[in-house]
């Protein structure tokens, strides 16, 4: 074997071991992005579900997302106190208002004018003076009051 021979087996050897070295650091690399993506999701999800339960069990419960609300229609009684658990599961990740909701309820009512950060809730209350039918809306995303699933409807008997 000649020398020179020798030499190209013995680069040709350090470049395989090299990869070789190479490889175990990429997959290294691509576990840790793995679980740093998989880590953050279940953390969305959780925390999602942690603020979906309502702190207060005898309101009614209405979430709001960017789909709108859920009841979007409330029967009440003239003089009867409504309570309203209003919960937001959206996170702040939202790009159009920053997950935040509101709902805002007037005509004929005491005002309403209630703001709810993402991934929180707030229970309000108010009392229906008058029979009749009333609207509520959400006026901090997707174009506010104009975009149709941001309403809601309250019917006082
Ligand atoms: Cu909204």
């Amino acid at each position: 074997m000649s020398k020179s021979k020798k030499y190209k087996e013995r680069r040709q050897n350090e470049k395989q071991n090299k990869r070789a070295k190479k490889f175990p650091l990429k997959s290294i690399l691509f576990m840790v992005i793995v679980i740093a993506i998989f880590g953050s999701a279940l953390y969305l999800v959780m925390s999602k579900s942690a603020s979906l339960d309502p702190v207060d069990k005898d309101a009614i419960k209405m979430t709001i997302t960017m789909a709108g609300f859920e009841p979007n229609i409330i029967r009440a009684k003239t003089g009867e106190t409504v309570t309203v658990n209003l919960i937001n599961p959206d996170t702040s990740m939202h790009t159009d208002g920053g997950g935040v909701h509101n709902f805002l309820l007037s005509a004929g009512l005491a005002n309403v004018d209630v703001t709810v950060g993402p991934e929180s809730q707030k229970v309000f209350t108010f009392t229906p003076t008058q029979p009749g039918e009333y609207h509520w809306y959400c006026d901090s995303c997707c174009g506010g009051k104009e975009n149709p699933s941001m309403h809601g409807t309250l019917i006082v008997a």
